[in-house]
């Protein structure tokens, strides 16, 4: 398996779980600036659209793209791991429901704000709703659990961590304990530690081969 990643962006969440499995695929950097690759493959070639993560599967001609995609079907292999709630349980359909949350109302909504794309209406728009999404995830934790579901980390947790990318939105979120902490219990996470090591090597590799 072979999966392309950048630079402290969603990727991050994929190789999270993938090492909670104990599983290392193979990792391609891709550049989304500069649109190189560090294995110097053509990543159009790869997801036309330019944009990781993307789970290129053996023997399969067409590789697994969306954050939520990839996820659910790593963990879904693994059930035992208890990283997803099974099919057909409402339990799964809630992990859902949170996991096109983050893609929707969080991870989509700094992307724009990040790459300095809008207009004063539209910052003041889109922080807004950052800050209320953040403020949901912090009142779910307010209960005192672990992780957004529960004691589990799920994937969900991981697809979160992945994208807290307020400081480079510009949206403050000091104010939100509760997530704050469980950040930093994810960010101790053996599995999330290694995640961003692997990703500094391979950016490191990738830039010293160009
Ligand atoms: N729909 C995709 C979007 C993924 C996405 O936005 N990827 C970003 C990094 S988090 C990216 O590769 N952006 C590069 C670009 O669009 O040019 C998903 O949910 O996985």
């Amino acid at each position: 398996m072979k999966l392309y990643i950048a630079q402290a962006t969603c990727s991050l969440a994929v190789q999270a779980v993938f090492n909670e499995l104990g599983l290392a695929p193979e990792l391609v950097h891709f550049d989304v600036f500069g649109k190189t690759t560090s294995d110097q493959s053509d990543f159009a070639e790869v997801n036309e659209l330019l944009y990781v993560p993307a789970l290129q599967l053996d023997g399969e001609a067409e590789p697994l793209t969306e954050t939520i995609t990839i996820v659910s079907y790593i963990a879904d292999r693994h059930p035992e791991s208890g990283l997803i709630p099974r099919h057909g349980t409402l339990e799964r359909v809630r992990m859902d429901q949170l996991l096109t949350f983050v893609a929707t109302e969080i991870a989509q909504k700094h992307i724009p704000l990040m790459r300095k794309l809008m207009t004063p209406e539209g910052i003041a728009f889109h922080s807004n709703k950052l800050l209320k999404a953040y403020g949901k995830l912090d009142a779910m934790l307010a209960d005192g659990r672990s992780y957004l579901t529960g004691e589990r980390f799920t994937v969900v947790d991981a697809y979160v961590w992945a994208t807290m990318w307020h400081e480079r939105s510009g949206v403050k979120l000091d104010h939100l304990g509760d997530l704050a902490a469980y950040i930093e219990r994810i960010e101790a996470r053996a599995s999330v530690r290694k995640a961003l090591r692997d990703e500094a090597e391979i950016v490191a590799q990738h830039k010293q081969t160009h």
